[in-house]
């Protein structure tokens, strides 16, 4: 599998049989014929107002659309995206959110099953509103626990083996959740600086964020990294409160931790920070000039989108995910 970025208006660069899927960082939804997570939001020191990622597969894919998912997979990895309006959950007992995260899970869950794909990888999830309350809980925690109710219903487990994963807030649009499954079963990452976060305590919700620090996994002749969403979390608590320069910091400090997590069970040797493609999303567009000078004096010329959009705590300012892929 190979992983580009292109800027949004160009023309697909290959023939699209082999596109697995991917996202479009910007923009609002454009046709293709692939799944395709559309991210509206501003980006940030980017002169394109759209980039598209695609991820291409060695081989053919095949296509399908099944309970709202629109999916592309080759033999060994499948890749999908479903948007659900919350306004469609509007009966349901649970908040309207809970509702559409739990239903999204149970659709992902049961197509990874049917497609004998079973291990899901890595999870991109995107909501409006991440930090307003409503029906008197702040809406990651909603999300959180719809999450949760869907790993245990569908007998996943909600600790140790989970996916690497993100969830960022957007001024609005449906509940999106695109992800990566295949039949290898991911090796999943924990951060020695961090409480895993499946084991937060219940100050920050009734349930636990269902994710793994980060997963390593093995399409045919390769093995990727993916680190999740990563902050400036250290034990459980947040860090340098207000301080978006003291954040990145301890972001990056997270990351080289995962990084040297990951190495020490990766298959390929070892994985160097200045190999990582990086997201970082900020909550404040105007942060990004500092943001960005604390990322290359620490990583050094890497390569980084930046996304305006919410990060699911609002005391923290800045999230960084990244990935890396080695041949195997
Ligand atoms: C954190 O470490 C920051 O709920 O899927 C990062 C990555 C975060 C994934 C998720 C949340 C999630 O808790 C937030």
């Amino acid at each position: 599998m190979h992983f580009q970025t292109t800027p949004g208006a160009a023309p697909v660069p290959r023939e699209t049989a082999f596109i697995l899927g991917g996202a479009l960082l910007g923009g609002q939804d454009s046709a293709v014929d692939w799944p395709q997570q559309a991210i509206s939001a501003s980006l940030p020191g980017s002169p394109a107002t759209a980039l598209r990622e695609t991820w291409l597969s060695a081989s053919p894919c095949l296509s399908g659309e099944s309970d709202g998912i629109v999916w592309r997979r080759s033999d060994d990895v499948l890749y999908g995206v479903i948007e659900l309006a919350e306004a469609d959950f509007a009966d349901d007992a649970r908040t309207p959110l809970q509702a559409a995260s739990e239903t999204a899970y149970r659709r992902i869950f049961r197509l990874l099953d049917a497609q004998g794909l079973p291990e899901l990888w890595r999870v991109w999830n995107y909501m409006a509103g991440i930090n307003a309350g409503s029906h008197g809980l702040e809406r990651y925690r909603q999300f959180n626990i719809g999450r949760q109710d869907a790993f245990l219903a569908c007998r996943r487990g909600s600790t140790g083996n989970v996916p690497a994963a993100c969830a960022l807030g957007l001024a609005g649009g449906p509940l999106s959740i695109a992800f990566m499954a295949g039949k290898i079963a991911a090796v999943p990452v924990e951060n020695p600086r961090q409480v895993s976060a499946y084991h937060y305590p219940d100050v920050y919700g009734p349930r636990s964020p269902t994710f793994s620090r980060a997963a390593l996994v093995h399409p045919p002749g390769q093995e990727i990294l993916f680190i999740s969403g990563t902050a400036s979390i250290v034990g459980h608590r947040s860090m340098h409160v207000g301080d978006v320069a003291g954040q990145t910091r301890e972001t990056l400090a997270n990351i080289l931790a995962v990084v040297a997590e990951a190495n020490r069970l990766a298959c390929t040797g070892d994985f160097r920070p200045q190999e990582l493609l990086c997201r970082a999303y900020l909550r404040n567009a105007a942060d990004h000039v500092a943001v960005d000078a604390v990322l290359r004096e620490i990583l050094g010329p890497v390569e980084v989108s930046y996304i305006e959009a919410d990060v699911c705590r609002a005391d923290l300012l800045v999230e960084i995910e990244a990935m890396a892929s080695h041949p195997r």
